[in-house]
């Protein structure tokens, strides 16, 4: 700090002598006489006080630095050791459904889903917890029981009596819309099961998932997570994280999915002599990096975090995600899909000079979790100026709809 002031004073009286003379050169140019030495030394004392409080300034500037380098220096000694191996014993899927989730290790979820035709019972999520137990109750997939159904109505052909009339000394019975008319004579009125008649081909198909005969009629009903569409036929989703249907943790985000919904936790990433601070639920962003550190340089600027819903089966090619620098920095950007269980349905193409875009490349069956990383690098003459990764999470409902 000495050396840095004693600089300073040095370089003030240069600058003080330099100015006399600039000053005496500039009157001489303008043929009037050179200043008083008053003014010479009025000018000389302004010149001093401006370098002062320049100095003062540049001096607290250093003082701040010094202090956020401590700062960080005390927070990085409190950043707990790398954790033991902790986990949960392994869970089995259950009959009739699947397990979304391989990791056991302390923090990390389970996510179960039943296929087609099953309503699960239990608990579709489970966290492996502090004390090495798994939260909530292993589910079972039962039977997707239709109240309905078990009607006595629909257990049996309901049977009307037809509406007969003689007309010409001929009988013409009718039955009411929803039955037609059977037995010995034609004396009696069946309930037509609209289910079973339309229940080949896509064309004819009256409900989008199940469909319920009933006396005189049919409806159409929906598995868990859907509600009936107003046109009766159709399924909507539920949107459990807008309608507080759900059970997500207040640091956790929801996301809504089709059928469903997820709790999702977004993490800083650790990466080796880089810290991250997190700028918004679902972005972190690298702190400046010490001088010398190359590793830390290399490291991604920001690490951002996007979740997609979609039906099973999507229909692909189709452009899912955008990603665009907000400015040119260097001379070239660069986007580059990255590791992950999803990379192989993904590419990326460009769309314009600052903008990539991530391509579903073929439709993905569901219900299934995947995921990959989208990459955008900065380049100066081939060499790396930044890296930003997006980690994307794509999660298939078990249904087209
Ligand atoms: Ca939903």
């Amino acid at each position: 700090m000495y050396s840095l002031s004693h600089s300073m004073k040095t370089m003030n009286r240069r600058y003080s002598v330099l100015l006399s003379v600039f000053i005496c050169q500039v009157y001489t140019m303008l043929a009037q006489d050179c200043p008083s030495r008053q003014d010479l030394q009025n000018s000389i004392q302004q010149a001093h006080k401006l370098l002062s409080s320049q100095e003062a300034s540049y001096l607290q500037s250093l003082r701040t630095l010094r202090k956020k380098l401590n700062l960080l220096h005390d927070s990085v000694a409190r950043l707990p050791a790398k954790p033991k191996n902790l986990s949960c014993p392994e869970l089995e899927s259950p009959v009739n459904g699947r397990k979304l989730g391989k990791a056991v290790l302390l923090g990390h979820e389970v996510h179960f889903l039943c296929d087609p035709g099953y309503e699960l019972q239990g608990s579709d999520t489970r966290r492996c917890e502090d004390s090495l137990s798994w939260s909530g109750q292993q589910p079972v997939c039962r039977v997707f029981v239709n109240v309905m159904n078990t009607s006595p109505a629909s257990a049996s052909p309901v049977l009307h009596q037809p509406k007969c009339s003689l007309v010409q000394g001929t009988t013409h019975c009718t039955c009411e819309p929803g039955f037609r008319i059977s037995g010995r004579e034609n004396r009696v009125c069946t309930d037509i099961d609209e289910c079973k008649l339309f229940h080949n081909g896509q064309a004819g198909r009256l409900c989008v998932y199940a469909c319920v005969n009933t006396a005189g009629g049919y409806r159409c009903s929906c598995p868990a997570g859907y509600n009936l569409t107003r046109d009766g036929r159709s399924c909507r989703d539920v949107d459990e994280c807008g309608s507080r249907q759900n059970d997500c943790r207040p640091d956790q985000l929801c996301i809504n999915t089709y059928g469903g919904f997820q709790c999702v936790s977004v993490e800083c990433p650790p990466i080796r002599d880089a810290t991250y601070v997190k700028t918004s639920p679902t972005r972190c962003e690298r702190n400046p990096c010490a001088v010398d550190s190359r590793t830390c340089s290399r490291a991604p600027i920001s690490v951002s975090h996007h979740h997609l819903s979609v039906v099973s089966g999507l229909s692909a090619p189709r452009v899912v995600f955008r990603m665009s620098a907000v400015r040119m920095v260097g001379d070239a950007l660069r986007f580059a899909v990255l590791g992950g269980r999803g990379r192989r349905y993904f590419t990326v193409q460009r769309a314009d000079g600052l903008t990539g875009e991530l391509l579903l490349t073929r439709p993905v069956p569901g219900p299934n979790t995947l995921d990959l990383q989208l990459e955008m690098s900065e380049l100066e003459r081939g060499e790396l100026l930044g890296r930003y990764i997006t980690k994307i999470t794509v999660f298939v409902s078990p249904y087209g709809f």
